[in-house]
C-alpha cells in the first residue's frame, strides 16, 4: 500500500483503488501495525474515482526529522576513502565501515525536505556534487519500522573531501533532501533482493546509471534503527536514509537542469531536477 500526501490531503493507493483518508499526516503514520491499519481504513474510507489527487503531491512528511547513516555499502566507503586521501581523513571512513557503531548523522529538518517532481539543490560554493540514492525508512516512535520511502541524500564531495569535519556543510543545506514519491507500507520487511537503481538525465540523455540490490548493505535496518533510537526520541517518527551503494565516476558532477531519477522496486520512482538555490 502506498501513502501520499499532496495539498488535498492524504491519499492511500491499494493496488488500483485510491482513497481519501480523513487523518492528518502525523496521526496517521505514527503508530503501531501501521499497515493493518491502513487495510481496515479501506472498508470505511472514501474512494477516489479521478486522478486529480496526484497533481499536487508533497513530500511524504509532516513533523519528522531526517537522519541519514553513512558508509554502510563498500561503494561508499571506497569512493569516500579517495577523494579524503589528500586531507588525511581516509582512514575514518575504513574504520566506520568495519565498527559496531554505524555512521548517523542528521540530515534535515522537514521545512527543507522536497518530494518528487520539485527541484533539489547543490551549492553554489561546491565544485563536486552528486546525489546519494537510499533506501528511507520510517521508523515510529517506539523505534519501530513501519513503511518505506525512496531518500536522495544530496552531497558536496568537494566540500566532505577537503575535511571530514564538514559533513554538516556537504549534507544539509536547503533542498538538499528529497523523499517521495509515497510513503510504501506493507507487512513483512522490504525483500532484501529489491533494486534500487538510478539515471541522471542531461538534456535527455542519460548520463549516469548505475543499479544494486539492496542485500549489498553491510548493515541490517533494525540495527540502524536501535542506533538512532539509543538517546533520541521522535515524538512524530522520523525518516532514516540508509547510505548510498550507486556512486558516479570521480570525474562527474551534477549541473543545473539535470534530473535525476531514482527507483527501488515497489515503491516507485522519485524524480528531482537540479537547480541552485535563489
Ligand atoms: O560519511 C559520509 C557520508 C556517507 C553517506 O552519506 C553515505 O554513505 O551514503
Ligand atoms: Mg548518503
Amino acid at each position: 500500500m502506498k501513502l501520499f500526501k499532496t495539498e488535498q490531503g492524504v491519499f492511500l493507493q491499494d493496488n488500483a483503488t485510491v482513497y481519501k483518508l480523513a487523518q492528518q499526516w502525523d496521526e496517521l503514520v505514527n503508530r503501531d501495525g501501521l499497515f493493518d491499519f491502513l487495510t481496515g481504513v479501506t472498508a470505511t474510507a472514501e474512494k477516489v474515482t479521478d486522478n486529480k489527487w496526484q497533481e499536487n503531491l508533497l513530500p511524504p512528511i509532516s513533523n519528522q526529522e531526517v537522519w541519514a547513516a553513512g558508509v554502510t555499502y563498500l561503494q561508499s566507503r571506497d569512493a569516500r576513502v579517495e577523494e579524503s586521501q589528500t586531507s588525511g581523513g581516509s582512514d575514518l571512513y575504513k574504520r566506520v565501515y568495519d565498527a559496531d557503531r554505524p555512521e548517523l548523522f542528521f540530515k534535515s529538518t522537514p521545512q527543507r525536505v522536497v518530494g518528487h517532481l520539485q527541484d533539489v539543490s547543490i551549492r553554489k560554493d561546491s565544485t563536486w556534487n552528486v546525489p546519494e540514492p537510499e533506501l528511507t525508512l520510517f521508523i515510529n516512535s517506539k523505534g519501530k519500522i513501519q513503511g518505506y520511502t525512496i531518500g536522495n541524500d544530496m552531497s558536496s564531495r568537494s566540500i566532505e573531501g577537503e575535511n571530514a569535519l564538514y559533513l554538516p556543510q556537504a549534507k544539509t543545506y536547503d533542498k538538499s533532501a528529497a523523499i517521495g514519491p509515497c510513503l510504501y507500507v506493507i507487512s513483512s520487511p522490504i525483500n532484501k533482493e529489491t533494486i534500487i537503481s538510478i539515471v541522471i538525465k542531461r538534456n535527455g540523455v542519460s548520463a549516469y546509471a548505475d543499479k544494486m540490490p539492496l542485500s549489498r548493505m553491510k548493515r541490517s535496518l533494525e540495527e540502524l534503527a536501535g542506533f538512532l533510537f539509543r538517546e533520541l526520541t521522535f515524538p512524530n517518527g522520523v525518516y532514516l536514509m540508509t547510505g548510498t551503494c550507486l556512486v558516479p565516476p570521480n570525474d562527474f558532477t551534477l549541473q543545473p537542469l539535470d534530473v535525476v531519477e531514482i527507483s527501488i522496486d515497489g515503491i516507485g520512482t522519485l524524480i528531482n531536477t537540479i537547480a541552485y538555490n535563489s
